[in-house]
């Protein structure tokens, strides 16, 4: 009760009240015992963040998964069928399978990825929604380049299951759990520390200079205490992982004057769906309990389309919570883009950068590039602690791990090259080196599988994976399979990809020449149909066209060619001497 007082004088959550979906402890019991018969829904990374937020009050008012009356009304009109503003619609999506055993009236045990039960649903419909037009409404268009479609129309179940969510416990989080406050515990919070005014800023990426700026002149303008709140859910495809962003604003933190600012965690799913996905954030930071909200250029902006233009205008979200904020009753403080100006020594908005000064920025492109090359990160771009977090997750290509994926015919000298390439870099040092040879994954990694294009698939999604953990983990791995399929060459360029550096070499030597060499007498057994299926005699090879490296064995040395990939290796950053 005192704290129910306590937080009183703060402004009111969306719809009115905070509303938490956390049943009683002897409720709960109750929902678990009586689940034991109802069917199960293990919730998507996407539903985990939704039903989150919505049992903590962050979604306030919302009751539960969204209806069909309220879906058409959201995308329609920006508000729930009872006229409340929403922007996005919040939604179960469950396969056909499981929702044809459901009715109205059904129970559904909505559980994390381990099988515990979060949260009990009460259905009160099923229906199917069209995700173009869903698509369209929400993001204002139906290209897939856009994160927000894309994952809407490729990876979104086709039946949605609307209900009131009982809520039992919150999903698990093992990591940073203090700066994870709830909209309760942050408003009592604010009433501890007695801040009634709170500007929130909302963000995906790591803190720098011109961010700190921007947020100190926004407390300043409106005389409000700063809560920094980053999206710690899911974000942009890409995007730097929530744990180093988390250390980065940890380290930015003690630059802000004392007792002015707070770190919170948000674990929402964005969309980003540029304007109406500023307002989905202005009606979460009103339930967290603050008045302001910070939004800059191209807030929530989920890039360029398919032919390069962006998606939305640099302000449009601004435009969007400019004609909202005051039904919402939470305060937009707008911003320009920030920029460095050398002469002042100073970051100003880029509209007010005076005649002739340089103005000085770096985008998140380069800063990539310079931490992959180890290059300096100047002090007029972002604090020392902070870059050293950078490095530290995003160290110089030199000390990444990276894979050689060889492909070629069988004789066309890829287990030669890559045995030549494994010494060479072995004699170096610096990195672990593993050979994931043909022959020897068909021995241990793969020995049940034979040579149909599935079985293929499976032997080279395998290598792909261990080739991906060996990367990951700052080793190198040599891979030297036919790997006939061009798709599949892809699918592990791929998985690769976001972990270290990966190089195709294409052993291009010609079948004649395989097979005049034929070291395993094999091509005389498929000449002779003893064995079936084999490549380039009787099952396919797709030449890549994307490959790094081209390497012709006819008339090349072993020598010369791993002289080749050296350096390559060299010339990208991966090997050599320290940038
Ligand atoms: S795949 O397509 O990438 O899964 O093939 P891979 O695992 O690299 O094949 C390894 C070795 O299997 C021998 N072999 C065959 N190759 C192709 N087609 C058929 N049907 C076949 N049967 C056996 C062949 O010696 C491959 O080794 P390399 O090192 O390429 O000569």
């Amino acid at each position: 009760m005192a704290d129910q007082l306590a937080t009183d004088h703060l402004v009111p959550a969306h719809g009115g009240d905070l509303v938490e979906l956390f049943a009683d402890p002897a409720r709960a019991a109750e929902l678990r015992a009586e689940s034991a018969d109802w069917p199960s829904w293990d919730l998507t990374p996407r539903q985990l963040c939704d039903l989150e937020l919505m049992m903590n009050g962050g979604f306030s008012p919302l009751p539960g998964f969204m209806g069909q009356a309220d879906h058409e009304s959201v995308c329609s009109s920006m508000r729930l069928a009872d006229g409340t503003l929403w922007p996005i619609p919040i939604t179960l999506d469950l396969p056909a399978e499981l929702a044809g055993t459901l009715d109205a009236g059904s129970r559904l045990a909505l559980r994390d990825p381990e099988g515990v039960m979060l949260a009990a649903l009460e259905v009160e419909g099923l229906y199917q929604p069209d995700r173009e037009a869903e698509a369209q409404a929400v993001f204002g268009t139906t290209d897939p380049a856009h994160p927000g479609v894309d994952h809407l129309l490729n990876a979104t179940n086709p039946v949605y299951a609307a209900g009131r969510v009982e809520g039992i416990q919150p999903p698990a989080h093992y990591d940073f759990r203090e700066l994870r406050l709830t909209p309760a515990e942050l408003r009592h919070e604010f009433a501890r520390l007695g801040w009634r005014r709170v500007v929130a800023f909302q963000t995906r990426n790591p803190l720098h200079r011109a961010h700190q700026e921007l947020t100190l002149r926004a407390a300043k303008e409106v005389e409000a205490n700063l809560l920094i709140h980053p999206v710690v859910g899911m974000t942009k495809p890409g995007d730097v992982d929530h744990y180093t962003r988390v250390r980065c604003y940890q380290a930015i933190l003690p630059t802000y004057p004392r007792h002015t600012a707070m770190l919170s965690l948000l674990p929402l799913a964005m969309r980003m769906g540029g304007p109406r996905e500023a307002i989905l954030h202005a009606i979460i930071r009103k339930n967290h309990g603050c008045t302001h909200l910070i939004v800059g250029r191209d807030h929530a902006g989920p890039g360029s389309d398919s032919s390069g233009k962006p998606f939305y205008g640099p302000y449009d979200a601004q435009e969007m919570l400019r004609e909202h904020q005051d039904e919402l009753g939470v305060e937009m403080v707008p911003f320009r883009m920030m920029v460095y100006v050398e002469d002042l020594d100073a970051y100003v908005p880029e509209d007010e950068v005076p005649e002739g000064a340089r103005a000085l920025s770096i985008s998140g492109t380069e800063l990539r590039e310079r931490l992959a090359q180890g290059r300096d990160l100047p002090g007029w771009f972002t604090f020392p602690a902070v870059a050293e977090e950078l490095r530290r997750s995003y160290p110089p290509r030199i000390h990444q791990g990276f894979t050689v994926f060889f492909t070629g015919l069988s004789g066309s000298g890829k287990s030669t090259i890559a045995n030549a390439l494994l010494v060479k870099l072995l004699e170096m040092g610096g990195r672990p080196v593993t050979l994931l040879d043909g022959d020897l994954v068909r021995k241990h990694l793969s020995s049940e599988l034979g040579f149909s294009k599935e079985h293929r698939d499976l032997n080279i999604r395998r290598i792909g994976f261990v080739a991906s953990e060996i990367t990951k983990n700052g080793g190198i791995a040599l891979c030297a399979p036919i790997a006939p399929y061009d798709e599949l060459r892809k699918e592990v360029h791929s998985m690769i990809d976001p972990v270290g550096g990966f190089l195709l070499v294409y052993m291009s030597t010609p079948l004649e020449v395989c097979e005049e060499r034929d070291r395993k007498g094999l091509y005389a057994k498929a000449r002779a149909g003893v064995i079936k299926e084999f490549t380039g005699i009787s099952d396919p090879y797709e030449p890549p066209e994307d490959a790094d490296v081209v390497i012709d064995t006819t008339n090349t040395t072993v020598e010369e060619a791993a002289q080749d990939l050296i350096l390559h290796l060299e010339r990208e950053g991966y090997i050599g001497a320290e940038g």
